[in-house]
């Protein structure tokens, strides 16, 4: 069971004493010049009934993205196999929404299998699951469920009210429960403290399992969302998170997700020497750009890194 304070004490450690230890625990679990690379496609976008406060596609937000839906298989494993030739070794879908419908749920199951059979590993984010949906997923033989906690506990519910942190929760432990890997992390940059980033770390450091991939995004402020003038994140701060993911989740996968767009190089440097060993990569990441993929490839080739 990590504790708050031992988390809090970490997190607040001289920055270059946090990220050498974080570095110290990445390469004693990892080989640290390999980074994880997985592409994102969303299937089912926008027209969403939850109002979390940074996502394009609530249809409570200003931003008002009309549902669409990708129907055809063959676009979507047309996505799949792109990734793949780029490099990804994952690939995740999207699906807006508060939980699947049937339709749509039994269309996702013969995706999957279909997209694992390119080789690729499966992920999906769709909100949340029953029990039976889970057992589907596992029948089915998907590998990874995103499903993020998005910020503290005490925080989430000044950016979500359609949902309870419980609920997220609840979900997460169907999907370990299957078996089904867990992708779960969430967003920095909405506006909440240190503390809250470090309660979030702690949360899931001590779920039953902790997550075996964990996504930490800096939040895009995207016009006509709540967020849209959210305060920018301390940079310090954004890279201490990193390395508190690591150091409390040695064993986990920690992607540096959403946002990287917007960071330089060096930053994005810093965060894999912090720990970070997963990039999404590929022109789009649900409704936004994506950094571009071949200046990632060659920041990794100046880095002496290569994807996994
Ligand atoms: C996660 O933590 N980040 C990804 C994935 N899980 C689903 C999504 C990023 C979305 C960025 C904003 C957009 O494209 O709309």
């Amino acid at each position: 069971m990590v504790k708050f304070e031992t988390a809090k004490e970490i997190f607040y450690t001289p920055f270059f004493e946090l990220i050498y230890k974080a570095y110290t625990i990445h390469k004693e679990n990892f080989d640290a010049s390999k980074i994880q690379a997985c592409s994102l496609l969303s299937i089912q976008t926008g027209g969403c009934s939850e109002d979390c406060a940074w996502c394009a596609q609530s249809s409570r937000n200003k931003t008002k993205m009309p549902k669409q839906i990708i129907t055809d298989l063959k676009t979507i494993l047309d996505a799949a196999q792109k990734a793949k030739e780029i490099g990804s070794s994952r690939f995740c879908m999207g699906s807006s929404g508060r939980m699947p419908n049937r339709e749509f749920f039994e269309m996702i199951c013969k995706v999957v299998k279909e997209v694992k059979k390119l080789g690729l590993e499966t992920c999906l984010t769709m909100g949340t699951l029953t029990e039976d949906q889970v057992k589907t997923l596992k029948d089915c033989g998907l590998d990874y469920y995103n499903h993020n906690i998005e910020s503290s506990p005490e925080y989430y519910k000044n950016i979500v009210t359609t949902r309870t942190m419980d609920e997220k929760i609840n979900t997460i432990n169907l999907v370990q429960k299957y078996d089904i890997n867990v992708c779960s992390g969430g967003i920095i940059g909405m506006g909440e403290t240190n503390e809250d980033r470090i309660k979030m770390f702690v949360l899931l450091a001590n779920l039953k399992k902790p997550p075996a991939s964990i996504p930490i995004n800096r939040l895009i402020k995207i016009p006509g969302t709540p967020l849209e003038n959210a305060p920018d994140v301390d940079t310090f701060d954004f890279v201490r998170s990193i390395a508190l993911a690591r150091i409390l989740m040695p064993k986990s996968f920690v992607r540096l997700s959403a946002g990287r767009e917007t960071m330089s190089e060096e930053l994005q440097a810093l965060c894999f020497f912090a720990g970070a060993n997963s990039i999404f990569v590929g022109e789009k990441l649900l409704t936004v750009r994506n950094s571009d993929y071949q200046k990632d490839f060659e920041l990794l080739k100046k880095l002496n890194m290569s994807l996994l």
